[in-house]
């Protein structure tokens, strides 16, 4: 049971995006999903290629996720887990330790990242046409 949790900017969405929304969808009832807004991305230092609307769009258009919200900042992790009532915050393990902080309020989990594909890696190789 249970509501799941996850943030991310999923730019030019791909099977790694898919595998782990498949994944936090099994782990409870609900899954929402905050994705980036391009101002955020734009203080990760982010380029993203595909505007939030768009982005926000495909990830709410997947079977698995039951919302999507926007993420603005940095800060609002702790206000969204307990709004929501969320009960998993997960995310890839790229940001292993980066969430620990959201232990008192729900459970963290740490995800193994689908290896082989990223957006970095699809941007490289759409250069080589
Ligand atoms: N991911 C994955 N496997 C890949 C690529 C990405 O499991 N091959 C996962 C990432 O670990 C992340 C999610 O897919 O959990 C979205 O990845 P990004 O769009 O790159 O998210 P990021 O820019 O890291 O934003 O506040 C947290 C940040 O917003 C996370």
């Amino acid at each position: 049971g249970g509501t799941v949790i996850t943030y991310g900017t999923f730019d030019m969405f791909h099977i790694g995006h898919l595998n782990l929304l498949r994944r936090l969808a099994g782990m409870g009832n609900r899954l929402i999903v905050a994705v980036s807004t391009d101002e955020f991305n734009a203080g990760k230092g982010k380029r993203t290629l595909i505007p939030f609307e768009q982005r926000a769009e495909i990830v709410r258009s997947i079977r698995y996720v039951d919302e999507v919200i926007p993420e603005t900042n940095w800060e609002q992790k702790i206000e969204d887990v307990q709004r929501y009532d969320v009960s998993t915050f997960a995310i890839g393990d790229d940001w292993r330790g980066h969430f620990d902080f959201l232990t008192p309020y729900c459970e963290v989990v740490y995800l193994p990242r689908t290896e082989g594909v990223s957006t970095t890696d699809l941007k490289r190789s759409l250069n080589r046409f």
